[in-house]
Parts: structure tokens; sequence; C-alpha cells
């Protein structure tokens, strides 16, 4: 249907490591950075009857006859010439016309901001990479020096808006969210919360925020002429870190960042009554960055190493552990452990994984080369340490925040599989694209386990679009359940057990292909349901139908993350009997995280896991074994 731009691809422009010692200039979202996305196209809405169309598609496999039968009388109704359908869409075309993005801000609000759930685990996903060779503070601290520098170096491309350009199916990516996602932080409130970026300021922050022992450290990263520290000189910053944090025996005052949003929201009022509590939070909140030098965890096997480094990225393994390192609003942290892990989290509102994975590759890329080098040594101010002032009522609120972290970590079931025995290569052989080929797999495990479909979420990219975020491709189709119901069924021939895959890939495939032109069906109907509390009284009926609600309630979450990296990326499931599945595809393997809760009897992350990994290899036996048929 779409010719060559089946072969979708996201090509991240080569990073080219920039000069260290460029003066920080102030991030002045000027002529190039401008040019690029206002030559952008604007998210257009979709025709209302093709989106209802496929939305009763779209249910047909996860809903019973029934349900859907009563649901298309209610799409019926809502589409009819006139109705109420047609209304709302003209309010949503309206709104496009006067908007950059109908979607984006109404996104950031319902998906983000208005979302009460801890941002740990529910909301801001972690990134493991690769055990380090280091097992001691120096290493960690050499490390952690590189890293700072790199991310420097990469924040270097932004400022002077040198960032190469990314390409999706041949067309330029938004490139916005590179802006959003350094010296930014979300703002906890009671109801609802916001999000600061100090990065466009007239004088835009100069440090980064350094964690060890649970206290925090302003660590200024640039010198008096602009330019920023050297890795020597970073370590020697990072040093005297260390050495004036011997012991964790500070209120874990981070912790409280972990709570349920309208408790944070609270308990924060409460913290920045505080003066001298106000201005550290402040300092925090405008950094650049966070660093985290963790403590060692509890050394398990090293085939266990990337699930625990996993459980340490998404929440730091409780108050007992490393969750007191962390600030969960800041948008950027890196983890540094002293036993060698390393990995980041992001708080989500700000930006995709997409441009947090760019500027991760560009750092560990940039740790590989640069080199310790002596400079000569200008002494450097002490890094200033941000105190706090606990009373009682912080107190108290830390401990409640503490106690529902250490249910929170006890309710994360998660396994992290490298999958070896292939990677893209496999199914590029066969024609097929790798991404439509692991959904398939997801699809086909999960009915060998529940013998049933369920709705399915992958993230698609809408940043073909200026301020595009994302929209969902419905993994579940009609095509890929018949294909799954078929895979095991013993009365049907290989032959017709292959075209039926093929049929259900070429449908993954054409659904990512609409959705990340615009055209797929949820934010659609979110937007429609969003202009109705705007305009009319009360929902349109298709809004309140259990079908509508049921099509929503993920049992599957699912995004695919490609980095050059070799990492695994990891999030949280988005219902409670759900599962989160996380995948980076690489030419030959494929990491993967698998997240549930251990809450519910009914998932199991490792049995999930393992039940991907077979489903991907029986349909590579299955293609390898049918001879296939001659056109
Ligand atoms: N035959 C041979 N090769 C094929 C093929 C086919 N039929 N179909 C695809 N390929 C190739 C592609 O050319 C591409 O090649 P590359 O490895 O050289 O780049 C590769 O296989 C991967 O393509 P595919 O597996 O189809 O996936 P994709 O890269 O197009 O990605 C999405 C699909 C949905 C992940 C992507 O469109 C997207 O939206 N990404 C962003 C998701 C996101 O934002 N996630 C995070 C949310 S926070
Ligand atoms: C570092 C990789 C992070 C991936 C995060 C991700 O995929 O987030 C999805 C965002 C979106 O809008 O689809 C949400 N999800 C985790 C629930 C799939």
């Amino acid at each position: 249907m779409l010719g060559n731009l089946a072969r979708t691809m996201v090509k991240t422009g080569v990073v080219k490591p920039s000069s260290l010692v460029k003066p920080v200039s102030v991030t002045r979202i000027t002529g190039r950075y401008l040019a690029h996305q206002e030559g952008l196209p604007k998210l257009p809405v979709p025709p209302l009857q093709q989106t209802c169309d496929r939305y009763l598609a779209v249910l047909d496999p996860i809903t019973d006859p029934e349900e859907l039968n009563h649901t298309r009388k209610l799409v019926e109704e809502f589409q009819k010439p006139g109705g109420v359908g047609e209304r709302l869409q003209k309010g949503l075309e309206r709104r496009a016309m006067k908007m950059e993005n109908w979607l984006s801000d109404w996104w950031l609000q319902t998906a983000y901001l208005e979302y009460r759930m801890p941002v740990v685990i529910h909301s801001s996903p972690g990134v493991v990479l690769p055990r380090l060779e280091f097992s001691d503070r120096q290493g960690q601290m050499r490390y952690a020096a590189k890293l700072i520098a790199g991310v420097l170096d990469f924040k270097t491309m932004i400022d002077n808006e040198t960032l190469p350009v990314e390409f999706l199916g041949g067309k330029p990516l938004c490139m916005n969210q590179y802006y959003r996602v350094l010296s930014s932080c979300r703002i906890p409130g009671t109801k609802r919360d916001t999000v600061v970026n100090y990065a466009l300021d007239k004088k835009p922050p100069a440090h980064i925020t350094v964690v060890h022992n649970f206290q925090f450290f302003v660590l200024d990263v640039y010198n008096s002429d602009g330019t920023p520290l050297t890795v020597d000189q970073i370590y020697i910053q990072l040093d005297k870190i260390w050495n004036s944090s011997l012991q964790a025996n500070e209120e874990p005052i981070g912790i409280l960042t972990s709570n349920h949003r309208n408790s944070w929201g609270k308990a924060y009022n409460n913290l920045i009554k505080d003066k001298t509590n106000e201005e550290s939070v402040k300092a925090i909140q405008k950094s650049i960055f966070t660093v985290c030098l963790d403590a060692p965890m509890p050394h398990k096997s090293d085939e266990m190493y990337w699930t625990r480094a996993g459980f340490q990225m998404l929440h730091g393994g409780g108050s007992r552990w490393n969750s007191g390192n962390r600030w969960f609003d800041k948008t950027l942290q890196f983890i540094i452990g002293e036993d060698g892990t390393c990995g980041l989290i992001y708080e989500h509102a700000p930006a995709e994984g997409p441009p947090i994975i760019a500027l991760l590759d560009h750092v560990v890329e940039y740790t590989k080369k640069s080199e310790m080098v002596r400079t000569p040594m200008v002494p450097l101010r002490m890094p200033q340490k941000l105190h706090f002032n606990i009373t009682p009522e912080i107190k108290k609120d830390i401990e409640e925040a503490k106690q529902n972290l250490y249910i929170m970590v006890h309710d994360l079931d998660m396994k992290i599989s490298v999958f070896s025995h292939f990677g893209k290569n496999f199914p590029k052989s066969q024609k097929m694209s790798p991404d439509a080929f692991i959904q398939m797999a997801l699809q086909l495990a999960h009915y060998r386990m529940y013998k049933r479909c369920c709705p399915t979420y992958e993230s698609a990219s809408l940043r073909m679009f200026r301020l595009g975020r994302t929209d969902t491709i419905r993994s579940a189709s009609i095509d890929s359940a018949r294909f799954v119901k078929a895979m095991d069924d013993s009365t049907k021939q290989n032959t017709e057990k292959v075209a039926l895959l093929e049929k259900a890939i070429k449908a993954h495939r054409d659904y990512t292909d609409m959705a990340i032109r615009g055209q797929a069906i949820d934010r659609h109907l979110l937007g429609l349901k969003l202009q109705a509390t705007e305009d009319l009284p009360s929902l349109p009926e298709v809004f309140v139908d259990p079908s509508y609600a049921a099509s929503l309630h993920y049992k599957l979450s699912t995004s695919q993350v490609p980095a050059k990296t070799n990492c695994v990326m990891c999030f949280g499931p988005v219902v409670p009997d759900g599962y989160g599945v996380c995948y980076n595809p690489k030419d030959s393997h494929i990491n993967y995280a698998v997240s549930a809760f251990n809450s519910c009897k009914d998932t199991n992350a490792a049995l999930m896991a393992q039940a991907l990994e077979d489903a991907l290899l029986d349909m590579k036996t299955l293609l390898e074994q049918t001879p296939k048929a001659k056109l």
C-alpha cells in the first residue's frame, strides 16, 4: 500500500562529538531549528468514519460478539450525518486549525500531569547498560566523570542547534523533545502536576545535581569562561562530594518524590514552606540533569545482572537501598553504582524514549573515547551541599512515602532477557518487518498462556508532525487472532500457518504505517472524548460503553526503542493484571524486559518472558520448515 515507505525506519543521525571547549551558549531556539520545525506538517484529524470503522475492527478480536453488536449500534448512532460525532469532529478540526498540534497539550495533561499514580514503576522508564568493568569507588567516579562530560558534549549540540535531524520512513521528525529533556523537572501538585524547563532562560542553568548517600550536591559544570569542565576536573569535584557524604545518615528526602502524586503534592507544599528547603528543591529542579552515585546492591549471579539492574533503575530497591538517592521528578537521572551497575531513569512527561536513547548512545560512545587528560588545575569551588530542614511533619511524609514505596518495590515482578538465537536479521531475511514479527510473537505468547487475545498497545511515533508524541498501534488484530489460534492447531497445515503469519505481519506493518501518519484511532477517539467534555453536557454513549473501557485495558503494554548501544529498557505494566514489555532489537539478538505485578495471581513476568522466547523460536522454525509457496 505504501510501497517503499513500508520499510520504515528510524534513522538516528550520526552524532559527531563536538569540541569540548566550545563555550556554553544560551539555548536560543533560533533559525535552523525553527526553520526545520516550521517545515513539519501539522498533525491531521483523521476522518470520522475511518476511525469508527477501524474502531469496530480493533474491537473484534478482544470483545465478545454480543457486546460488539451493542457497540456497533452505538457507533452507528454516533457517526450518523448531523449527529454528535460530526459535531465533535468539527470542533476538533477547528482546534487543529488554531493550534500547532491539537493533541500534544491534551496528551501531556491526560497521559502524564493529571495521572496521579506514582511516577515510579507506573510512568518513568528505566534503561540498563551492560555491567561496567569497575567495582570500586575510583572506577565509579571515573565513569561518572566521563558520562557527565559526554552529556555536556551532547548538550553543546542542542545549544548550537547542530543536532542532526532524525528521520522515520524517509520523513524528517520533530526535534522539539530534545529541547525539553535537559534543565527540566516535573513539579507535583495536589490535583495535577506541571513541568518546568529552564533551558530557555536568559541565564540557563550551568550546574548538575549529584546525589550520594541520599545527600544532594550542586556541581557547577562550566568554567567561568563558559567552557565545560574537563573529565579530570569533574572527577576531582566528584571526589570532594564523595568524601563529604561518606555515610547515609541523613533523611532520604528524595523518597518523597516516589509517592502518589496527590500525597507528594501536599507534602511538597509543606516542604517548601521553609526557605532553605525551597532553595534546595529549586536547585535540583533547575539543574541540567542528576547523577546518582549508588551504593552497591546485594550481589546476585551474573545471569541476573540485567534483571537486578532493571529494578535498580526503575525504583532503586526501596529506602534501605538506593531509592533515597533519587529525585524521581527530575527528567533525567543517570545512575552509576559502585559495583559497575549503570543506566538511567527518566520522568516521561517531557519526552519519549528515542531522544533519551539518542543522548545515551552518544554518551556511551563518548565514554569509550574520552581519556582522563591532565589539565592545568585551577582550584574549583567545593560543590555546594543542599540542605533540608526536616520538621516532624516532613519526617512523617517521608515515612509514609517509604512504606508505600516498600509495597511498590515488592509488588514489581520483572524479568529481563537477552534472546540470543536471532535478531532483526532473521525476519528481514524472510522479507518481514522485525517489529511486526516480535509483536506477533508476543500475541502468540499471550495466547498460549491465556487462550485469548487481549487489548495490546504498541507506541507509534507521531514525530513526523510538529510537536508530535505518540499514538497506539493495536497489535491484537483480526489477522493476529487467526494466526495465534492456528499456530498450535494440529489440524492446520504449516503452509496455512505461514500464510496466516504473513498476513498478520502485513496487517501490523500496515497499522504501523497508518499510525505514524496520524491516522490511527486511539488519539482521535481521545480527542473526540475530550472535545465532548468541553462542548457537551454529558459524554456520548460510545465513550461510556464498557467495550470502550475494555479496549483501553491494555494487558500488554509494549514499546520498541531501538538503540545503538546494547542496552535494555524497561517500564511497569499499565493495568494491575497486565504486562509491560519493552524491547531493543539488535541485528542478531533481542534485548527485552517483561514486567508484571506480584499482587496479580494471573501474571508472571518470567513465564511471559519464556513464552516470548518460545514463540519467537517456534515462528522461526515454522518459517524454516515450510517451503515457500510459489506465486
Ligand atoms: N523486509 C525486509 N526488511 C524490512 C521489512 C521487510 N518486509 N520491513 C521492515 N524492514 C527493515 C526496515 O527497513 C528496518 O531496517 P533497519 O534495521 O536497517 O533500520 C528494520 O527492518 C526495522 O523495521 P521494522 O521492524 O518494520 O520497524 P521500524 O523500525 O519501522 O519501527 C516502530 C516500527 C513502530 C517502532 C516505529 O515506527 C516507531 O514508531 N518508533 C517509535 C516508537 C517510540 O516512540 N517508542 C518509545 C515510546 S516512549
Ligand atoms: C527508554 C524507553 C522508554 C519507552 C517508554 C514508552 O514506550 O512509553 C510509552 C509512551 C507512549 O506514549 O506510548 C508508554 N508505555 C510505556 C506505556 C508503553
